[in-house]
């Protein structure tokens, strides 16, 4: 070897040395890392909430009490999230927050609760932002964020009840504030006065106040509006072929009832999709069309192909 391979030589030997000491003094602080594994056979909820969202919805004009564009929105996303993570049998959400469950024997991420949590709900605030443009004329102002938690279930009742709790949550906010906005919007009180008229009402006064005073029967409300919206997953005849197609179907029907549980039976059996019927292409919702690449000019699909 010449001297000056050997000093090259020597160098690198110093590098690697260096190297290895900087490694074992400052590599102790990863032992601060907890364990977050989630406890096995458990089902797996992962709730996300915006954050603010009554400024949110107030600076890009939300229509009141509910803006089916911004709901629209909401849906959206979450089925970019159900794409992504094929271990989410059933979503619920209303308003600005979405519920995504996981089969209880999942082994995705080897169960580690952060990573699980993270990704959903890094996956849907990029998809809110990135289909913003699919719903909305108006620029989106400032970066929607939202928080998130992660809750284990051992047992299917206690899921059973905890989508039935937001689904009631949604029904009263919803009545409170279809309620509330009449009195305001239509009945020209504050929102001070609004809040007092309607203090200490129950459902059949607030059901009363909307019917004689502005003829609206709350039953003739919008499904979403009244329920929220479930995605599940199915499988439909495609209408170009006769071959089925695995999409995510919206419903906006009472999870509460026995019937639901037992008509779509597999998403506690943890089994495919069943088959999803449906009487033409142009009763199928745009989320739907969307997935199947019928949507013209879809602003928030990568592939986008014409009818
Ligand atoms: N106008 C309108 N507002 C909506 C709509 N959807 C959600 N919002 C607003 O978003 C809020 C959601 O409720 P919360 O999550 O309790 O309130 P928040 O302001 O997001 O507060 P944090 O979640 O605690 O950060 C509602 O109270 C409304 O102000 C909508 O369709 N139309
Ligand atoms: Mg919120």
């Amino acid at each position: 070897m010449t001297i000056g391979g050997i000093r090259k030589y020597k160098e690198l030997l110093r590098f690697f040395h260096r190297g290895r000491m900087a490694k074992s003094k400052f590599e102790y602080v990863k032992s601060f890392e907890s364990e977050d594994k989630l406890l096995p056979n458990c089902w797996i909820v992962v709730r996300v909430d915006g954050k603010s969202f009554h400024k949110f919805s107030e600076k890009h004009e939300f229509e009141k009490p509910n803006d089916i564009r911004a709901l629209h929105l909401m849906n959206r996303a979450a089925v970019k999230v159900m794409e992504h993570f094929k271990d989410i049998v059933i979503s619920y959400g209303d308003s600005d927050e979405f519920s995504f469950i996981l089969r209880k024997d999942t082994e995705i991420f080897n169960r580690r609760g952060f990573k699980i949590m993270t990704y959903i709900n890094s996956l849907f605030s990029s998809s809110y932002v990135y289909c913003w443009k699919q719903h909305f004329d108006v620029k989106l102002k400032f970066p929607p964020f939202f928080d998130a938690r992660i809750i284990l279930y051992p047992t299917d009742e206690n899921l059973r009840d905890y989508l039935s709790w937001r689904q009631v949550d949604c029904h009263i906010n919803n009545l409170y504030n279809t309620t509330f906005w009449a009195l305001v919007l239509k009945g020209g009180l504050t929102n001070q006065e609004a809040e007092k008229r309607l203090c200490g009402t129950v459902t059949a006064d607030k059901n009363e106040i909307l019917f004689s005073e502005f003829n609206i029967n709350y039953n003739d409300e919008p499904e979403i509006f009244k329920k929220g919206t479930i995605l599940l997953r199915k499988k439909i005849r495609s209408p170009n072929s006769d071959h089925f197609k695995k999409v995510i179907i919206p419903l906006h029907e009472d999870l509460i009832s026995e019937k639901f549980w037992n008509i779509h039976s597999e998403i506690l059996t943890i089994k495919s999709g069943q088959e999803y019927a449906y009487d033409s292409v142009e009763a199928l919702p745009e989320l739907v069309l969307s997935q199947l690449h019928l949507v013209k000019k879809d602003k928030c699909n990568d592939e986008i192909k014409s009818t």
